[in-house]
Order: C-alpha cells, then structure tokens, then sequence
C-alpha cells in the first residue's frame, strides 16, 4: 500500500471507510489522521515483527531502558520520515486536497515526561533503533501526560492533559504478557533444610498489562519496542471494598509527577516505581527463559539501564527474583544483578536526590526492604573493614540511614556503571556529590555526554535548513551526522550564507505568524529572536533574562539617545503546580510583557512573548526560528542541558554559563562562536562553601540592579505590591541562591555584545554556520553509541534497508 502514490491513495480511501464509517467527503481530519495512522502501523508490524524474531534468533545481548518518563513527541511525521516514505504519502494526501501537515497537528503530543531527562530517553529510542542496536524502552502509560498550561491573566493554570481521548493509532495491547504485582502483606520467613524461603502473605495484588509502541529506525529494517505499563485490577484482588481497590489500583497510572528535580515523596510515586520496576523485570527474565537456561548467566544476555534513581527499585526486585524465584544464593544473585545493572545520574540538586523514609516505604514493599537491609549491611560491613572505626563515613555512604532509603546510594552499590552527563557534571559527581563512592568503586563512574537525535531536530523540525545542508555537502552526514563538519568549508561561502540567512528568515515568519495568531503580538522578523525554552526552575534563571529586559526597558525610557538592535524575547516554559516561586515568574514575565509590548517607544526595538504550553511540538516551530539560544543556569547546576543542543544544530547563537553541555559545545566551536558570562562552577561551588556570597552588596553598589528589583515591588509591575515579593524576597532575603544578581553585571556586558555581534551579518551568518557543522558530535547516535560499547556491551544486529 505504501509502494507507489497510487496505490496509497486507493487504500487510504478505502481504509478510511472502512474504518471511520464515513465516505472521504463527510470524514474529519481526525478521521484522516487515525487512518493513516493505522495503516503505517500496519506497514511497520511486519519489520517489527521481523526484528523481534530476528533478536530471538540470534540471541546477541539486549539492553532495556528503565525510565520512568519518556517525552516522544508526535510520531506520525518522524514515522514517516524515518520509514523513507513521508514524501510519497505527502503527494499522494496533496491530491486528496489533503495537507499531511494538518493530519499531523490532530495528533496529541504524547507528553509522557517533563523536561530533559524524558526527552533524553525519547531521542535514544530513536537512535538505538536507527544503529540497528538491539534497545528497548521500558515505561509508563500515564493516562494523563504532562499537564496542559493555560495562561489566565498572567497565570499559569493547570489542565488534565488528555492524550487517549481518542484511542492511540501506534499502541498494541498485550494482554497475555501481564505480570502481578504485589504490595503490602507480610512476609513468612520458612527455615526449611537447606535454607531459609520467604512467603509474602496478605498481599494487594496488581495487574501490569503492557502496551508496546513500535520505535522505528531511521530508512533501517529495525523496529524495536517502548513498552508501557498500564496498572488494572487483578482477579486475585481482595473480595471486599472492590470499588477502592479498583480506584487505588488505577490511581497507580493515572498521572505523571509534573516535577523533576523535586523529591516527591508520596507514596504513590513509590508505587510508581515499583510497579514499572517489577513488571518490566519479570518480564525481561520470563522471556531470557525462554532461549536460555541459565539465569546465572543473565547479564551475558541483559543489560538492564535505571534512567535516574527513579528505578533505582531495579536492584532489589532482581535479588528478590533471582533469590525468592530462582533460588539462586545470595552471592550468585549479587553477581547477576550488579553485572546487570547500570545507573545515569542526572542532576546534584540536593532537592531532587530520593529517599524513602522507612515508615512508608517498609509496609508498602517488605520483601524489598528486607532485602535492602541486607545490601545495606553487606555494603556497611565492607566499609567497616576498610574504613574501620569511621562511623561519620559509613553512616554518610550508607544506604539505609536516619530512617531513610537512599535510592542514589542503592543504584551506585548495585550497578556496574554510574555515569553523569556531560564532562563537568561527571567530574563533580567524581570529586564531590559522589567522592567517597568514586573512592571506593573508581572503575564504575565515566561520563556520557548527552545527545540529541538530528532526525528529529533537524530533518523533522527543520527541512529546509536539512535540503540546504544536502546542497552543500551532499547527506552522509543524516547517516553519519558528525560529517556535518564537512559544512565547515563552506562557512564563508557568501551563497551559502544567503541561503541560510533565507531559511532562517523564513522560519522565523512561521513562527512569528504563531505568535501573531496565539499571542496576538506582531514582532519584527528583522529583530533578534532570543529564546529561552525550557522547565521554569530558580536554577535555569529565567528570572536573570526578565532582570535583563527590566533593565533595557528602563534604559530605553530614561536615555532618548540609546539604540539597540531590536529584539523579540520568546520564552516558553511550564512551572511545576506547587512551585510557587516558579509560578511567580511566569506571572512576571506576562507583566513585563504587557508594559513593554504596548509601550509606543520601547516597543519598536524590544518585545516580550510567552508562549503558552511548551512542549515537543512547538519546540519544534521554535529552535528552527531562533536567533539567540539562553543557557543560563548556574554554572554547576544544569547537569548538561539538551536544548542547548538543538539550538545549535538549528544554527542559534549562544548565550551561556560555563555550565553543563554549554562547555563542550564551547569547546568544539571555539570560544569566539558562543558568547558566555558568569561565575565558574568552581567559583559557585566555592562560594558555598565559604559563604561568602552576600546578594545585598550587589543591590547596594549597581544602580541597575537596585532599580529593577525595588520595581519588582513597588507597583511598578503590579498593583498589589505583594505579587513578586516572593521573588524579590528569593534574591535579598534569602540571599540569591542562584547568584543572580552576582552575575548580572556580566549577563548584561555579553548581551550587549550580541546585538552589536548581530549587526555583522556576515560575521554572525558564519558562526552560525560553526555552529550547525559542530553539532553532529551532539547527535544521539554518538552518545548511543558510547552506551553500547562502553557500558552495555551491545552490538548491532540486522541489515540496512
Ligand atoms: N532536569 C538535567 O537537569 C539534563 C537532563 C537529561 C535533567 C538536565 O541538565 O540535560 O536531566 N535532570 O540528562 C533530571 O531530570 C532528575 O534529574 C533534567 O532534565
């Protein structure tokens, strides 16, 4: 059905009857949209049933990605690209009067995450699949994604995001390979002859049942699976009270924690991770039994990765399995499971770092805590013997400590590999967050720095800046993306720097006809578009470009003589609903919004838009357009950030901190081509420690900064002066945790610096042009690949297409 324009047209009108009821002229988009979504699914299940059977054959080591987030995106478009066939089924549509692209936007964005570390995940299916790499995802089906965002008067409003309403095209329920789950009971403990058993008694029963999603490689034969795990009541459930046990039972998939780098603690987000760390450890060994004999040998077969702490549970429930089913000794077990396992930290915000207090976490899972006890004094015991007498460090490095589990300790002891994500933040895991277990396990830690899939980011999101790179270098690079390098003799080719100067303009208009239509705001393509897109966190420092704006607003008021490079400042960011700081500074934004749009002068060089629900999809209208990308965080904090990356390859300019990613990037494009500012992270961290910082000084002795925060107060931006005395508060009371006042001087030097650097088009036209050639070693495939040979061991399977 897919091999001529013909023949797809004759069976999408006849699969769109079939299926809607309807005849094409009374069929909706959405009608279109599900049948075409249907039919591509179909064309993929022969390819995938084809990898699977492929796998089983050879049986060569698997890896299973354990995430409790993955943020995909829509699929339709990047299926079709990746299956090679978009073009085609593009025409024949165009035929039909029907435009794929207004198909496309009926599909809900599957928001099963909420910022980086999801997104990640998302962009590795993508590339494990595309390097024929034998991958899966393993996750849950949140019946509800990320919220949606609606902006009301200012304020960020929290919608039930709805992502199923309609049924979803790409899912395929497995019913005959659901597992149980158990939670609460008791556990017997039975002294037979040759050794102790264990029972759990009087559990609550738990029915996992997978829906896999096909992740299809980039023009490749391989198909591998994101398995998701939706939690339905068991027939073993209790007889009484069958409506709370359904309720409760359900609740368990119902929604996606909408914070990453807060530590929920709530029980239900235990649950969370209990249920999507057994299910898909039962799973994977049932099917290892079926090829293979001996799950002593499992990590020869398996490698199982824990996407953060969150499935840090892995380490356990494998004991359990490998103990409490498998009757393997404790030894043997411990030898599976820590050669098994591997573990990627992504963030040293002390806030996010999880721990369980005992009182929650015991009744809820015994067996598990049980066995944690005994990891945790097996691990003391090691300690004690080559540390003897240091209780200070044994009690800090110990997994169970002042009534709390630590997940982090649990996943480093356990695994086989801890890794960071980009080069500072894994020396900083190395030689402070995680020194004394770098001491003592040397061998596991190494770095990963993050990636990004360019089939997404660049062919998908931005096909004209994509034909454009073919012209000029031909496209090995789409299957070799560090061969963008090849852009780099081209650089001062005047043509080739029209061209791109065209395309830029071009998507600049779409997304400023966006912003006209969804903000009412006209901005001027000529100006800069300078973006900061992204999760709203104190640490991200939005807050430091809004101070920015504040200050070019009244500078522009007081001094009738100064000029500026007009500039459009487009923010898009969503705030955790209980992060009232956060909330706070989005209610700002909109206030500095409406006094500078509609203030007649200021308004002709700068401008201020928020655009509401940020989210893969518009990400997608929004890195092709912009000029100037803000990676300002803390330097320390952002572990590595993965925005950074797709502005980039989209050939915005950098304003940054010496932080995360940015420092990598910095150091492949040159110092010239990316403008950063700020403090250090040896200077932040530092800082910390001494206490020196003293946030009042900098209001005292920069005028600047004086005038733009007592305006945050003085009714100046609102009427109840209260509104942003949180804010205010977060940057004298509490003394400016993120040093953003100390950087502010500096923050407004190197901005200066970028509007003078615009003018030189040609100049700026060329470092954009580095920048796009330098980031094919920021594509996924490079990381993906670094993960395979380094830490899981795996290796290609299949043929290319
Ligand atoms: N919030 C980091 O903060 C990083 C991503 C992916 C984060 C980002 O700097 O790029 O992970 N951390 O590695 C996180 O989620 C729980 O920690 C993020 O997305």
């Amino acid at each position: 059905m897919f091999s001529n324009k013909d023949r797809f047209k004759e069976a999408f009108l006849k699969r769109l009857e079939s299926m809607c009821g309807k005849g094409f002229e009374e069929s909706t988009k959405r009608d279109q949209y599900h049948t075409l979504g249907n039919m591509i699914r179909e064309y993929i299940s022969s390819k995938w049933i084809g990898t699977n059977e492929l796998y089983r054959s050879e049986n060569k080591k698997q890896v299973y990605y354990l995430s409790i987030e993955f943020l995909l995106g829509r699929l339709l478009g990047q299926n079709l690209l990746n299956l090679g066939i978009k073009d085609m089924v593009e025409e024949g549509l165009s035929e039909l009067d029907i435009r794929l692209s207004e198909i496309e936007e009926c599909e809900p964005d599957p928001a099963l995450g909420n910022g980086g570390l999801g997104r990640l995940a998302a962009c590795f299916l993508d590339s494990l699949a595309t390097l024929n790499l034998p991958g899966h995802g393993y996750g849950i089906r949140y019946k509800h994604g990320l919220f949606d965002q609606k902006i009301v008067d200012g304020y960020q409003v929290e919608l039930p995001e709805q992502w199923l309403r309609h049924g979803n095209v790409w899912e395929v329920r497995k019913p005959d390979e659901a597992v149980e789950i158990s939670f609460w009971g008791t556990i017997e403990t039975n002294y037979a002859n040759n050794g102790l058993s264990f029972k759990h008694v009087g559990a609550e029963k738990v029915l996992a049942v997978p829906y896999d999603m096909p992740v299809v490689g980039y023009h490749v034969d391989t198909v591998n699976t994101l398995r998701l795990w939706n939690a339905e009541p068991s027939s073993f459930g209790p007889n009484q009270d069958v409506l709370s046990y359904k309720r409760d039972t359900e609740a368990i998939t119902d929604f996606l924690y909408p914070d990453d780098t807060h530590d929920e603690g709530k029980i239900l987000r235990l649950k969370q991770q209990y249920f999507l760390v057994s299910s898909s450890i039962q799973r994977i060994i049932a099917s290892y039994k079926k090829e293979n004999q001996n799950v002593r040998e499992l990590h020869h077969s398996v490698a199982i990765h824990i996407n953060d702490t969150h499935p840090a549970l892995a380490v356990p429930e494998l004991m359990r399995i490998l103990i409490d089913v498998e009757g393997l000794t404790w030894d043997e077990a411990w030898d599976v499971t820590t050669n098994t396992l591997s573990y990627t930290n992504h963030t040293i915000l002390s806030e996010a770092l999880e721990k369980w207090p005992i009182y929650l976490f015991k009744p809820l899972l015994p067996r598990i805590f049980m066995i944690i006890e005994e990891i945790n004094e097996r691990f003391c015991a090691e300690l004690w013997d080559r540390y003897p007498g240091e209780w200070e460090r044994i009690e800090h490095m110990a997994i169970i400590a002042h009534d709390l589990v630590k997940m982090a300790h649990l996943a480093i002891v356990g695994s086989s590999s801890i890794n960071g994500v980009a080069k500072i933040h894994s020396d900083i895991l190395k030689n402070r967050e995680m020194k004394s277990f770098y001491e003592i396990y040397p061998h596991k830690f190494n770095n990963k720095t993050n990636g990004i899939t360019h089939r997404r980011w660049l062919l998908k999101a931005n096909p004209e800046l994509t034909e454009l790179i073919k012209e000029a270098i031909g496209d090995e690079w789409v299957k070799q993306p560090e061969k963008l390098l090849d852009l780099k003799r081209h650089v001062y080719n005047p043509a080739l720097k029209e061209q791109f100067a065209a395309v830029k303009r071009k998507r600049k208009e779409i997304l400023a006809k966006k912003i006209a239509d969804k903000n009412g705001i006209i901005v001027d393509i000529d100006s800069i578009f300078d973006v900061q897109v992204k999760r709203l966190h104190a640490y991200k420092r939005q807050l430091l470009n809004v101070l920015h704006i504040m200050y070019l607003y009244n500078r522009i008021k007081e001094d009738p003589k100064y000029t500026i490079q007009p500039r459009t400042f487009i923010f898009g960011a969503k705030a955790s609903p209980t992060y009232y700081y956060a909330k706070k500074v989005i209610k700002l934004i909109h206030s500095l919004a409406e006094k500078v749009n509609n203030d007649p002068r200021v308004s002709q060089v700068i401008k201020v838009v928020f655009m509401e629900n940020y989210r893969v999809s518009l990400a997608e209208d929004i890195f092709p357009a912009a000029d100037v990308s803000e990676q300002i965080s803390t330097a320390s904090k952002e572990a590595s950030g993965t925005g950074n990356m797709k502005f980039m390859m989209n050939g915005a300019l950098t304003v940054g901190t010496l932080d995360g990613a940015n420092i990598e990037i910095m150091e492949a494009i040159g110092k010239e081509n990316i403008f950063t500012f700020g403090l250090t992270a040896g200077e932040v961290l530092k800082y910390e420690e001494n206490g020196r910082y003293r946030s009042m000084e900098y209001y005292h002795h920069d005028l600047r900064i004086r005038q733009v925060v007592d305006q945050l107060t003085n009714g100046f931006y609102a009427e109840d002066e209260g509104e942003f005395g949180a804010i205010a508060d977060s940057l004298l009371v509490q003394n400016d945790q993120y040093f953003v006042l100390r950087d502010f001087a500096s923050y407004i030097d190197v901005q200066e610096k970028v509007g003078t650097a615009y003018q030189h088009t040609d100049n700026w036209l060329e470092q954009a042009l580095i920048n796009i050639s330098h980031s094919g070693y920021f594509s996924s495939d490079r990381t993906i690949r670094e993960y395979a040979e380094n830490i899981w061991n795996i290796e290609p399977v299949g043929v290319r297409m």
